[in-house]
Parts: C-alpha cells; structure tokens; sequence
C-alpha cells in the first residue's frame, strides 16, 4: 500500500552551546586557573591575621576553575524539554554551574563576615539563604515547566534579598563596630558584590527563563560575572583591606 506521502519537515535543533562557547569556557577555566595560582602564592606569604581570606578565595577559584574545566570539556549539563514534540523547545542547562556556587557564595559571603565580624549565628543563616538560593535556581533552571520555573526563581529571588539585607544592616554595622575604616571598606565591597550578584538573576531571566538569549551568550555572561565575583573581587577585597581589617573569628 502507499503510504501516507511525508510532509517534510524542517530539522529542529536545540539550543546548544557552540565552538564559541567552549572556547570561552576554556577562557574562563584560564582565568580561575590563574586566579587560584595568585592566592595560593598570596596566601602562602599572608601573615596569619589576614590568611584565612587568601585561602576562602584561594577555594573559590580553584572549586570555579575544575567547573569550568568540567563543562569546557563537555560535561556537567544536560538538555531540559519544555515541549516533547518540539525538539527546538530544548536547551542545554549547564547544571555543573550551581555546583560551583553552591560552595563558593558561601566562601564569598564569608570573606564579608569575617571581615564584618559577624557572629558566627548570624553567619549561618546567611549562608542558609545563600544555599536556599542556589539549589532554588538549580531546580528552576531544570523545571521543563516554564511556569512552575518562574515559580523557583521567585522563591531564589526571596533568598537573594534576605541575603543582601543581612549584609547591609547587620553586617554594615558589624564592620563600623570594629573601625571606621573598616566599616568603609565593607562599604565598598559589600555594594560591588550587591551590583554584580543582581546581575546574576538578570542573565538568568533572559536565559533559562525566556530563552531569548542563546547558551552562547549565556555562557560569555556568566563566564564575564564569575570572573568579576571571584578572582577580580577576591583580589580587590585583599588589596584595599585596612590593616585594622584582619580575620575577625567572633562568637
Ligand atoms: C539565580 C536564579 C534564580 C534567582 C536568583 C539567582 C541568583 C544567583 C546568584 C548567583 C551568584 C553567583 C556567584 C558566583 C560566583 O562567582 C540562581 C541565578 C536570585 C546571586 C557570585
């Protein structure tokens, strides 16, 4: 019998990342790399009032440097399925990134509070909101539901606030305790990681959420951020460190 004749369709794809992108994974594998060099050297020659922030920044770019290499070489994602029957309705998630900040916004959150003085109580439900943030993304970002993704991200968004209004009542005030120069220098670095982290759920929107930006672009985005949060920030936060600003380990 002849066969109902095919209406040719044309080849779907999905949103995937390209040469370009692996070859900014790779770049910013680099920079990690380099990055986790420095403040080994640095931590090493650090006098043992201001050590532990070389080492938390040391971790920082060492746990970005080997997600970076994982997903550079072609591992940590996975394809998320907004629609079975629609093949250009997939899009490659880079799971492999939530790992990453998993464990180090807790570091990076931690170079504030020990600089800040923050007790250690305190510290804890900070880094509690931090963690509930990141895995609230992470199941978002792997939701097939674009509805119910929105919902996760919402719940993120709740956990990011709290985040940032710990650091900028209670840890401010923490840091003026200990010295104007302190406090000022708190200041200064709380409010760059406040700028550059709201970046974050920004690039995420156009990107797992709408899908208007492509995994390439999302790829430099992301890449240009962790670049700036870890290594850039780290070194920034090293070099204009007041002497008065050493390791504080409160109760
Ligand atoms: C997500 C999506 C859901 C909403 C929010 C997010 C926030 C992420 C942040 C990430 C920070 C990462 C850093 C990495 C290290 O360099 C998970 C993107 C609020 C703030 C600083």
């Amino acid at each position: 019998p002849v066969g109902i004749p095919k209406i040719p369709t044309p080849i779907q794809h999905p949103e995937e990342v390209t040469q370009f992108g692996e070859t900014w994974l790779w770049g910013t594998f680099g920079f990690m790399a380099l990055g986790a060099v420095v403040f080994f050297v640095t931590s090493q020659r650090a006098s043992y009032r201001y050590r532990a922030l070389h080492v938390t920044n040391f971790f920082i770019c060492s746990i970005a440097a080997v997600a970076y290499f994982a997903m550079a070489s072609g591992i940590g994602k996975t394809l998320v399925h907004s629609d079975p029957h629609n093949r250009s309705s997939s899009r490659e998630v880079f799971y492999a990134r939530y790992i990453d900040w998993l464990l180090t916004t807790p570091l990076l959150l931690l170079d504030l509070t020990l600089i800040a003085g923050l007790p250690k109580a305190e510290t804890l439900v900070v880094v509690g909101a931090d963690v509930f943030m990141i895995v609230t993304g992470l199941i978002g970002a792997l939701h097939p539901s674009l509805r119910f993704r929105w919902g996760l991200y919402a719940f993120s968004c709740l956990a990011f606030l709290y985040v940032v209004l710990q650091l900028v009542t209670s840890a401010r005030s923490y840091a003026f305790l200990r010295s104007p120069k302190v406090g000022n220098h708190f200041n200064q670095v709380a409010l760059a990681l406040v700028v550059v982290w709201t970046a974050y759920p920004i690039v995420w929107a156009f990107a797992e959420g709408t899908g208007k930006m492509s995994v390439d672009n999302e790829v430099l985005a992301f890449g240009i951020l962790d670049i700036i949060a870890k290594p850039v920030w780290g070194l920034w936060i090293l070099l204009a460190l007041p002497d008065e600003g050493h390791v504080l380990l409160p109760e």
